[in-house]
């Protein structure tokens, strides 16, 4: 198992407000001695707000295995390979997280990252059990978080079993935001390499961080 332990905190993600688009239209070439010289630029629709929507998703957190780094862990959505460096998600919507987490590696995560928050009611069920926060020592292999966002959510270690590991399941629900934005994700059990846990995947885009896009 490649946990390290570890406790620094990594800087806070930034929130990167996606800029509105405007598309003018080219202005039409006139005929000579046309009187219209002055068409107007189209303007883009601004976006309105969608609707409301509810989506479920089904991740993994996957132990390794992947041929670009066998070793290291990564957060997925077909159970193979990363998540997308940005990975994006409806605006507006009530998003139901399903998540396996094959990693039996518990770990140390500073006391503000064992705790669930920016979910429906501050919880996450953990195989079948509703919780609000966890041991910051040794329960936690992964989180995703959404400093954002206020999000964050603990990924209790794995079970090994000898010749199989039972993999915790996390379901949890969360609400994004009306307008689109991006913003950055990011695991903050140190479960990479290096010393301190904070190498190879926890700086690798898509691996154990990245980018949220709201659309
Ligand atoms: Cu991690």
């Amino acid at each position: 198992m490649m946990h390290l332990k570890g406790g620094r905190l990594a800087a806070a993600a930034a929130v990167v407000g996606v800029a509105s688009i405007l598309i003018a239209g080219c202005g039409q070439q006139q005929a000579a001695g046309s009187a219209s010289a002055a068409s107007k630029p189209k303007t883009s629709t601004k976006a309105s707000t969608p609707a409301p929507q509810t989506v479920s998703y089904n991740w993994e957190v996957v132990d390794g295995g992947n041929a670009q780094h066998s070793d290291w862990p990564f957060f997925s959505e077909d159970g193979k390979n990363p998540f997308p460096a940005t990975l994006t998600l409806p605006a507006n919507a009530t998003i139901t997280l399903t998540i396996k987490n094959y990693d039996d590696g518990g770990g140390d995560v500073p006391a503000a990252y064992a705790k669930v928050t920016g979910t429906v009611g501050n919880t996450e069920t953990v195989n079948g059990t509703q919780e609000s926060s966890f041991k910051a020592s040794g329960v936690i292999a992964h989180t995703f978080t959404v400093a954002g966002l206020g999000l964050n959510i603990p990924l209790v270690a794995a079970t090994d079993q000898g010749s199989t590991v039972v993999p915790s399941v996390t379901v949890v629900t969360f609400k994004t935001p009306a307008k689109a934005g991006t913003y950055s994700w990011q695991c903050y059990q140190p479960c990479g390499t290096g010393s301190d846990g904070w190498g190879g995947p926890m700086v690798t885009p898509g691996w154990m961080m990245g980018s949220v896009q709201i659309q």
